[in-house]
């Protein structure tokens, strides 16, 4: 497809958004400059403008990790072009080492940051509206936002720096809570308001714990809608704790706050109190790389694929059901998590004969926790980790 014709389907989609919501961002896309950069072909991706998830039938069971070309896209603006070699990380805050304090900012290059150990760590990345459509589709109650199916999710392995290592080379204040990590995105804008630059605060005990500042995915530099030429990766975590195309971090004595976690990326509505605490740990959810409404042979003997993942440690166990939850079998385990990926898993269906068939998967986590069969409405739609009832059909 052409540029024209993207960015024309790009607005259309955001005007879409506006009849659907009321409340759809006025990005880029309106101006005319494409949100996302990189290709998004119709067989690998749904392009909803300035997001895209990826097809889940277009996975390919021998991949284990999502290659950059099919990750799924979240922008709240669009994919800003930053110039590497100027490009630095700053570094500031009342929470740094006392002797810091009255200082500058600490800046930091990239070559600075390549200087520091460096770590590799496999995660599954998933926005938290992951699945949103399901609320109106599966349950009745649609929900406002991007209308995600479960494309919103992919497993990557990050290169980059360990945040710690970085905080512990510039000294921090034991005291210090709180750390706001800021892009270098355009602002971000919606109903009139103007919310200023994507940010969100994190406790420093996840900092010192597990994040990263990561300028590779794969083995290959980031592309720049991912987040060249460094972001943060926080393992586990809603994917807007990952904050693309990172310019600042504020280390700080007090706890930090922005509307990404405040008015956004919280829980609200009937079943939830007002007050809710900010979203981390992704739930448990599952996805069959089939797609929607497949069609199967009749007559024949199909092993059908899928895999499953929590933010809060290894899945551990999956049960299918191929008669809409009426019986549970155990899919086979076919490759174990690597560190914070997902796991991969197939189930055998003998025969099956013609007819229309929802199929089912459930997973349970090293925690404990699993997938119930509907989960309670948000007016965000975050964290629709129900079982979802894909159709398909033998014939
Ligand atoms: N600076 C910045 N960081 C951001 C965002 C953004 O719009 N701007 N979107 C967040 C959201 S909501 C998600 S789900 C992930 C998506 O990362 P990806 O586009 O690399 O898949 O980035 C997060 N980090
Ligand atoms: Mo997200």
């Amino acid at each position: 497809m052409d540029t024209s014709r993207r960015t024309l389907l790009r607005t259309a989609a955001v005007l879409g958004g506006i009849a659907a919501t009321g409340l759809a961002p006025l990005g880029r896309a309106i101006a005319g400059a494409p949100a996302i950069l990189k290709a998004l072909p119709a067989s690998w991706f749904v392009d909803y403008g300035t997001n895209a998830e990826m097809q889940w039938e277009s996975v390919r069971p021998g991949d284990y990790l999502t290659r950059q070309s099919r990750l799924f896209v979240r922008n709240h603006t669009a994919t800003p072009t930053i110039d590497a070699s100027s490009y630095a990380l700053k570094v500031y805050g009342d929470g740094l080492s006392t002797a810091r304090t009255a200082d500058a900012p600490v800046v930091l290059t990239l070559k600075d940051l390549k200087k520091l150990p460096r770590t590799k760590l496999v995660t599954t990345h998933e926005c938290t509206g992951n699945g949103r459509s399901f609320f109106s589709t599966q349950q009745g109650t649609p929900a406002s936002g991007t209308a995600w199916t479960l494309g919103a999710v992919g497993t990557v392995e990050w290169e980059g720096v360990r945040l710690r290592e970085v905080i512990e080379k510039i000294g921090i204040n034991p005291a210090a809570v709180s750390i706001q990590a800021t892009g270098l995105d355009a602002p971000y804008s919606t109903g009139g308001v103007d919310y200023g630059p994507v940010r969100r605060p994190f406790p420093v005990s996840k900092a010192l714990d597990d994040a990263l500042l990561a300028w590779s995915a794969n083995g290959a530099a980031l592309l720049p809608d991912h987040g060249y030429p460094l972001r943060l990766v926080l393992p586990g975590w809603v994917g807007i704790a990952s904050i693309k195309w990172l310019g600042s971090l504020e280390v700080s004595l007090t706890e930090l706050t922005s509307p990404w976690n405040t008015k956004w990326y919280r829980m609200t509505g009937p079943s939830y109190p007002a007050d809710s605490p900010p979203l981390t740990v992704n739930p448990v959810r599952s996805a069959w790389e089939l797609p929607w409404g497949a069609g199967l042979d009749v007559g024949r003997d199909h092993v059908l694929t899928g895999r499953s993942w929590s933010g809060a440690g290894p899945v551990v166990k999956v049960d299918v059901s191929v008669d809409g939850g009426a019986t549970w079998t155990r899919a086979r385990i076919e490759r174990r998590p690597r560190q914070q990926g997902w796991t991969q898993w197939s189930y055998s269906w003998t025969r099956p004969s013609a007819g229309q068939y929802v199929l089912m998967a459930r997973a349970t986590d090293a925690k404990g926790r699993t997938q119930p069969l509907e989960t309670p409405f948000n007016d965000n739609g975050y964290f629709f980790d129900a079982v979802v009832r894909h159709p398909v059909t033998v014939a």
